[in-house]
């Protein structure tokens, strides 16, 4: 059995979420080590791109928030054997890290600026992703967007639609999904409501 330690940011978002999830479904025990900003801002020279999420395996640390949840997803069943299925699901997670780097650059900015970005956010790269995600979920059949069933690419889809219901960018409205694309939202809450989803959040 390897020994996993997951190292984010002690958030329910963002690009160790997915992760967590994965591990959590796959019955994987992980360390949760969860940093702090200062905490982070301390040992972020030791981390190989100097950013997060660090996965340990056995000591080994790795990087790249994707491959990391796609790794996972192999170990634990929640990645298609199928070449094409699982290009399905590695489009929509590339999709969501796009459209992670877009928000990203809108950090750190405040009053006027801030809002002017996050209404160009809105209007360009959020519309045109939430939209290019609704179009990928249909073609995965309506439900999931691979294999039908639940993939790592719909944890990753689903991290990133909850995190936009609850607010967390300002300046950008909560229904945002349910407004450009009502089965992306419902996508949203079929995951929310998965018994594996709902245990990882009763903890
Ligand atoms: N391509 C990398 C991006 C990693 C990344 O940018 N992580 C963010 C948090 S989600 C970070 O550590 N930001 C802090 C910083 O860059 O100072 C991945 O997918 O893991």
């Amino acid at each position: 059995m390897n020994r996993f330690k997951l190292t984010y940011f002690d958030i329910d978002g963002g690009r160790g979420e997915s992760i967590r999830l994965a591990l959590f479904i796959g019955g994987l025990e992980f360390e949760d080590a969860r940093l702090t900003g200062p905490e982070f801002r301390e040992a972020r020279q030791s981390f190989r791109f100097h950013a997060l999420p660090v996965l340990e395996i056995d000591g080994q640390p790795i990087t790249q928030s994707t491959a990391l949840v796609r790794y996972v997803g192999k170990l634990v069943g929640l990645y298609p054997a199928d070449d094409m299925q699982a290009l399905y699901c590695d489009e929509a997670m590339d999709a969501v890290e796009d459209l992670s780097h877009a928000i990203g650059r809108t950090y750190g900015l405040q009053g006027d600026a801030l809002k002017q970005a996050r209404t160009e956010l809105v209007e360009g790269r959020l519309t045109t992703y939430i939209k290019g995600l609704d179009g990928l979920l249909a073609r995965g059949g309506g439900r999931f967007f691979a294999e039908g069933r639940m993939t790592v690419a719909d944890l990753k889809v689903f991290v990133a639609t909850r995190s936009l219901a609850k607010g967390v960018l300002d300046h950008v409205p909560t229904d945002i999904v349910e407004e450009l694309a009502p089965a992306l939202a419902e996508h949203r809450d079929r995951i929310t409501n998965d018994p594996r989803i709902l245990a990882y959040y009763a903890r």
